[in-house]
């Protein structure tokens, strides 16, 4: 596969270039292998959160444009149901469940990814990549006790990426500032920042006590440090100056990644564009308010949607479209409460986040995991629908075939035919993870194996894939996850499970369900 992608592309550069002297025509060769490349990663977005996946009740144009123009996989999935194992896995090419520290991270945590570890980033680095993230983090930074107010490091920049701004963790975790390259932005030394997630600071309100002073109610946790009206997870003292701005974030964040695409235009550049949309607190910004009729998650979604628009339109001015790789996708599936009162229960209407699938963010079952999953390279990628089973821990691999490098990782596969769409097979079978636990997908069949813990998490309202027994649904017939066949079809549970225990060794199983409260 991976031979046949680089000549496929060696030849349509020598082609394009047949007139240049031989020198020239290398030259050529090596870039067209090198298209910038940028990841678009949405959080918490659902399958059938775009009017290009099925949405009838919200209209994603610009979304729609990469969908309708590359590549629109139908199983393209993300390694986790929640965002830090699936940031992890797309960056490193590891699966999430190898890393016992690999789950929803508080703002305080060290950084999960080693510095010895290969990632996308480094990897493309060593083919003369610059590279930047810009957006959220949410994998930890410096070493367990980091001073906001000094350098921090290890972050981003340590593990491959030459420019980072970013912010620690999420949305609604302290601290509530950006950091640029290790530094906090806009801080004031005379007001040090101090960050807690165990206990408060003496005198500092909090969502708990002070519900006065919010704007944002909380529903469940996200009851301690209230920042621009909005009750946070943790607790952070000081920093004034440096705290961004809730309603701005998005308009704050395209200026930088289009900074970054205009300050590295002569490339190759890989941009990993982290959106913090739909995510909670959602916060779209007055010029969005009300625009869906959905609530602050409809607001927010059509406010990303504006964002990519105005991305493209900054590729496009610059010349770059035709020389840039763009992958959009998510993080994991849809919540509609996730701990705020914000009418996204209320204001849903008839729109399903999920679209056909069952559950959703923290589920085995496929709502958690499968999510909108695109791949454009304009002029170079023939618009389809491709039905490959793909994996976002499968970029390592693919853009280092792409790109004429032989890094890769335990987990990673070289899927870049399917990436480019010369090919609609991908991967044979995928383990999938949901808040420590793991389920075997394997051709169109998918196996949860018995776990303890509540069938529906209770706070968001979610189904999420626990069961006694086993489970096993085939996802051609049954998208849904409506009939359960571990009892009618024992062969193909029998065979599951034995493609399930080669990778994941012991069954994993009657673990509780720890980390949501
Ligand atoms: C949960 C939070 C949720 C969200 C999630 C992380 C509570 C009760 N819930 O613990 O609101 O922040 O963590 O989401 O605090 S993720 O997309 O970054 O994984
Ligand atoms: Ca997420």
């Amino acid at each position: 596969m991976h031979i046949k992608s680089k000549i496929l592309l060696g030849l349509t550069s020598v082609s394009l270039f047949w007139g240049c002297s031989s020198s020239e025509k290398e030259t050529a060769e090596t870039e067209a292998t090198k298209p910038n490349i940028v990841i678009i990663y949405m959080d918490d977005l659902g399958y059938g959160d775009l009017s290009s996946y099925g949405a009838t009740e919200l209209s994603t144009p610009n979304m729609d444009k990469l969908a309708n123009g590359g590549i629109r996989f139908t199983n393209g999935y993300a390694s986790s149901a929640t965002c830090t194992p699936s940031r992890y896995a797309l960056l490193t090419g590891v699966y999430p469940w190898r890393n016992a520290d690999a789950k929803i991270l508080p703002g305080t945590a060290p950084l999960l990814i080693s510095t010895s570890q290969m990632t996308v980033p480094k990897m493309l680095n060593g083919q003369g990549y610059e590279t930047g993230v810009v957006g959220k983090w949410h994998l930890g930074l410096g070493d367990g006790n980091v001073d906001w107010n000094q350098h921090i490091s290890p972050s981003p920049n340590e593990v491959g990426f030459d420019y980072s701004y970013i912010m620690a963790a999420t949305q609604d975790r302290v601290p509530t500032v950006y950091i640029e390259n290790g530094n906090v932005v806009n801080l004031d030394p005379n007001d040090p920042i101090e960050v807690d997630y165990d206990k408060n600071f003496e005198g500092e309100p909090t969502g708990k006590d002070n519900p006065e002073l919010t704007t944002m109610k909380w529903h469940h946790g996200h009851n301690n440090s209230i920042v621009n009206g909005i009750p946070r997870i943790g607790f952070m003292k000081g920093g004034e100056a440096a705290k961004w701005s809730d309603v701005d974030m998005a308009d704050h964040f395209l200026e930088i990644a289009q900074s970054y695409v205009k300050s590295h235009k002569e490339g190759p550049f890989f941009l990993y564009y982290a959106f913090q949309q739909p995510h909670v607190p959602r916060t779209p910004n007055p010029r969005f308010v009300g625009k869906s009729g959905m609530g602050p998650r409809g607001d927010v979604i059509l406010e990303a949607d504006w964002m990519v628009g105005e991305f493209m339109k900054t590729l496009e001015d610059e010349g770059l479209l035709e020389n840039t790789l763009i992958i959009f996708t998510s993080d994991n599936g849809p919540v509609l409460n996730d701990g705020y009162y914000d009418d996204a229960v209320e204001k849903l209407g008839n729109h399903t986040p999920a679209g056909a699938l069952r559950g959703g963010k923290y589920s085995l079952f496929e709502a958690g995991t499968r999510v909108p999953f695109m791949v454009y390279w304009k002029g170079r990628i023939q618009p389809q629908v491709s039905d490959a089973l793909v994996c976002q821990v499968d970029f390592l691999s693919s853009l280092a075939a792409l790109t004429g490098s032989t890094d890769t990782s335990e987990d990673s596969e070289n899927l870049l035919s399917a990436f480019m769409g010369e090919e609609k097979t991908g991967r044979s079978e995928l383990m999938l993870e949901a808040t420590g636990r793991t389920a075997l997908r394997k051709g169109e069949w998918i196996m949860i194996p018995p776990y303890n813990g509540g069938a529906v998490q209770q706070s968001v309202n979610i189904e999420v894939g626990n069961d006694k027994n086993y489970q096993l649904y085939n996802l051609t017939n049954d998208i849904g996850q409506a009939d359960n066949m571990a009892e009618s079809n024992p062969e193909k549970l029998e065979e599951m499970i034995a493609a399930y225990t080669a990778i994941r060794g012991d069954m994993n199983s009657n673990i509780e369900d720890v980390v949501l409260k």
